[in-house]
């Protein structure tokens, strides 16, 4: 087989790809491990940047997520019984965030690309990128155990962070940085109405919690909990009851209960790798990046990684701009970093600490701080809503 672009991995950031190449008539395949229902079957990021809805428009697969998100213009963060309101549109001169589920997303875009033609191949085993330190690269995998080759000008590693396209890149040429968390999240999802209108982040002395939502009829909760922690141990009452515990007494009030349509443990991790390429492999958000989920960054981060390679490649094939390959990695990171840093500080400020009475305290002094004042809360809410993409010139 032959194609141009040849991606690894189904999830948003590799259909997203092929989406936005296709409408410039650049030709891919998609390889993808596991079958398109259980892609969608992972609950996962529910805020959408401006930037990234854009990206959907310009792809033209955005007019559901126009029907059927929902625009946010603030955020609330809780200390305690302490409600904050971060008006997000006033304090950034009129940007706001979408809230509509990757789930969501992913459908829309597996619709837009079977309906483009172009080839995608689920359910396949033993992905290996190959030869992209030289000019001819190409891939290799097996299908129902039949093994096949695709010849390409580009690889574009889009497999996540388990995924064969990072390890294939030789050693010594990536320095990977990390940082663990001692703690996860407990996600749960429930056709309840949501407790509150604008997602809630809550800084609690049991731990964090987040109150978030997928539409007026569905909730999206999370509850901080110990690493090791198993979901089997936490029946549906034993979660309600943890989250009415940590809700302000004010917003415990409207909590509607119900039962579970999905509960799953997340540990938290931040971890980035430089450079994002490789000769002619591309990484691209999660394969590349990991941010803990409290600054609402990953999806966001892995949108704006594509908007940068779909716009090199869009130059190379149109203006021939091959000089313009060697710069992915620097225009990616200078955004993912500041997506890196955001997401860390929400999770140090926001989140318990057992280990240390002293850094906590100075934890919520910090919070204080940025709460305190417009100005000190616009910088918080200029972050949340995202930074502007950087033009490839
Ligand atoms: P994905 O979604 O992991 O997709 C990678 C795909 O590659 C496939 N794959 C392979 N295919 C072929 N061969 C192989 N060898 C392969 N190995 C892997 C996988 O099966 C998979 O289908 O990466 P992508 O596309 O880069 O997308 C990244 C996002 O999924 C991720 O950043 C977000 O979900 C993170 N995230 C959030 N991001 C936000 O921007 N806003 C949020 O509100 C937000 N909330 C979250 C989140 C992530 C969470 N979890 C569970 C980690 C909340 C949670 C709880
Ligand atoms: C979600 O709705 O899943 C969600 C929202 C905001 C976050 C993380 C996850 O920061």
């Amino acid at each position: 087989m032959k194609t141009e672009v040849a991606i690894i991995g189904s999830g948003p950031s590799g259909l997203l790809l092929g989406q936005l190449l296709h409408s410039q008539g650049i030709d891919s395949i998609i390889l993808e491990r596991v079958s398109a229902d259980h892609v969608l079957s992972r609950i996962r990021a529910g805020v959408i940047e401006e930037g990234f809805a854009s990206l959907m428009k310009e792809a033209g697969i955005a007019d559901r997520m126009q029907a059927e998100g929902e625009v946010h213009h603030a955020v609330e963060i809780a200390v305690g019984d302490d409600l904050h309101s971060i008006d997000l549109f006033d304090l950034t001169g009129g940007k706001s965030v979408t809230v509509y589920g990757q789930t969501e997303i992913t459908q829309d875009l597996m619709k837009a690309r079977e309906a483009s033609g172009r080839r995608s191949f689920y359910e396949v085993a033993n992905v290996c990128p190959q030869n992209f330190d030289g000019d001819s690269p190409f891939v290799t995998f097996e299908k129902d155990g039949e093994a096949h080759r695709i010849d390409c000008d580009y690889i574009a590693g889009c497999d996540g962070f388990h995924g064969v396209s990072r390890p294939a890149i030789p050693d010594g040429v990536l320095t990977e940085y990390e940082r663990v968390y001692p703690f996860g999240w407990l996600g749960l999802l429930a056709d309840t109405p949501p407790v509150n209108f604008e997602l809630i982040y809550i800084k609690h002395e049991r731990g964090f919690a987040l109150c978030s939502k997928r539409s007026e009829s569905r909730s999206r909760y999370y509850l901080q909990v110990p690493l090791g922690e198993k979901v089997e141990d936490w029946s549906d009452d034993r979660f309600w009851e943890e989250l009415k515990r940590r809700l302000p007494s004010s917003v415990a009030d409207n909590l509607v209960t119900g039962p579970s349509l999905e509960k799953s443990i997340a540990p938290l991790r931040s971890f980035v790798v430089e450079p994002m390429q490789y000769g002619r492999l591309f990484l691209v958000g999660d394969a590349a990046h990991i941010v803990p989920p409290t600054g609402a960054k990953g999806l966001n981060l892995a949108a704006s990684d594509v908007a940068t390679l779909y716009n090199i490649l869009k130059r190379v094939y149109q203006d021939n701009r091959t000089d313009l390959i060697d710069r992915y990695s620097e225009i990616c990171l200078r955004r993912v970093w500041n997506g890196v840093r955001f997401s860390w500080w929400m999770t140090k400020m926001l989140h318990h600490f057992d280990e240390d009475k002293f850094e906590d305290r100075v934890r919520d002094s910090e919070l204080d701080f940025f709460l305190a004042d417009e100005n000190r809360r616009r910088i918080l809410a200029e972050q949340y809503v995202g930074l502007p993409y950087e033009p490839v010139e």
